[in-house]
């Protein structure tokens, strides 16, 4: 029996490799050079991958996404029914979206935009003292990602705040749940860190309502998905200045087209969502568990929930 990848030719070979490193004996099929549609038992697929293909093979049991999201998996037509989907949570990659998430928010709290702007003019000048205790950032999303963000965040000093769908309890953090704990949240908000899922529930989420909820000159940071932002709700609360800056990481479509208004904006910081990528040699092991475990009939590690959706 076999096992499909499926993902950018740049690194279909290292995934290869880190699979076979763990398990000499996998048949790895790199698509579309599947074989024999029967032959496949598990795919391990990133986002260009379509699901309806998927159907092909009579004999899967298994579908993994390459990341944490699984969106790309869920969206219509979805995976074939009744076979599981596993996503990704891994130290690394949790750790890598912290840096990030660390990153730009002492970007903002540390005034380094004016500063650099003040290197490039020559100009010598104190600004504000930055007031790390006072500074409250509100996490949306604290699973695998967001719980070790904040906990982060809460070693340096801020106060931090996670909204979750269930009611959750987090070391040193102000926990919300639902539509209520949301707006509660949203308006102590400094900062509003994004690293949700997209699901039905959540795509839109910060828009002119919530936006319009934050302090005035709070700072948006998105590394979830580009639909969590409804992107001329953010374009104009920068424009207002009730959002002063913000950090996207990722963004509907991507790439982002060349004449999105985002590259230029004086306020946005972008990156090629990148701000946490799955390195296979990490992930490898959970994956081989989870084929060895598919076969063997047994329960799933990080299963996705079908009717949560993530
Ligand atoms: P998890 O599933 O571990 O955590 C998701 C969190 O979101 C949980 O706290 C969950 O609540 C909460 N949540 C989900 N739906 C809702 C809702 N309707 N209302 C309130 N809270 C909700 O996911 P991860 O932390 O592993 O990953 C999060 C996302 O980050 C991924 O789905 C992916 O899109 C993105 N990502 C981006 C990367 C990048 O490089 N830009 C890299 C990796 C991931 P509860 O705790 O109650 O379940
Ligand atoms: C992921 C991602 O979901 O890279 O892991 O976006």
């Amino acid at each position: 029996m076999a096992v499909l990848l499926s993902t950018k030719a740049s690194v279909m070979q290292d995934w290869k490799r880190a699979l076979l490193a763990l398990d000499p004996g996998l048949d790895i099929r790199l698509f579309p050079d599947a074989g024999a549609p029967e032959d496949i038992e598990a795919a391990v697929c990133w986002t260009a991958h379509d699901m309806a293909e998927l159907r092909r093979y009579p004999n899967l049991k298994l579908i993994v996404s390459m990341g944490a999201g699984v969106d790309h998996l869920l969206r219509p037509p979805g995976p074939p029914p009744g076979i599981p989907v596993a996503r990704l949570v891994d130290r690394l990659l949790t750790s890598a979206m912290s840096e990030w998430v660390l990153l730009n928010v002492l970007r903002f709290h540390r005034q380094d935009q004016a500063y650099r702007a003040q290197q490039a003019a020559r100009v010598w000048d104190e600004l504000p003292a930055p007031a790390t205790e006072a500074t409250r950032i509100g996490i949306l999303g604290v699973g695998a990602l967001g719980s070790d963000a904040a906990g982060k965040l809460g070693a340096l000093g801020f106060q931090v705040m996670g909204w979750s769908r269930r009611e959750k309890t987090l070391p040193g953090v102000r926990g919300f749940h639902g539509a209520a704990g949301l707006d509660a949240m949203l308006a102590q908000s400094n900062f509003l860190v994004c690293l949700l899922p997209l699901t039905p529930d959540t795509r839109g989420i910060i828009n002119a309502r919530t936006l319009a909820l934050l302090p005035r000159g709070a700072f948006v940071l998105n590394a979830a998905r580009g639909g969590h932002v409804v992107d001329a709700a953010l374009l104009a609360a920068l424009e207002s200045g009730q959002v002063a800056g913000t950090a996207l990481d990722v963004f509907e479509p991507e790439p982002l087209p060349a004449d999105h208004p985002y590259w230029a904006h004086p306020k946005v910081v972008m990156t090629p969502h990148a701000a946490s990528i799955t390195i296979p040699e990490s992930v490898a092991p959970q994956v081989v568990d989870n084929i060895r475990r598919a076969r063997r009939g047994e329960t799933l590690l990080n299963l996705v929930d079908f009717a949560a959706g993530y």
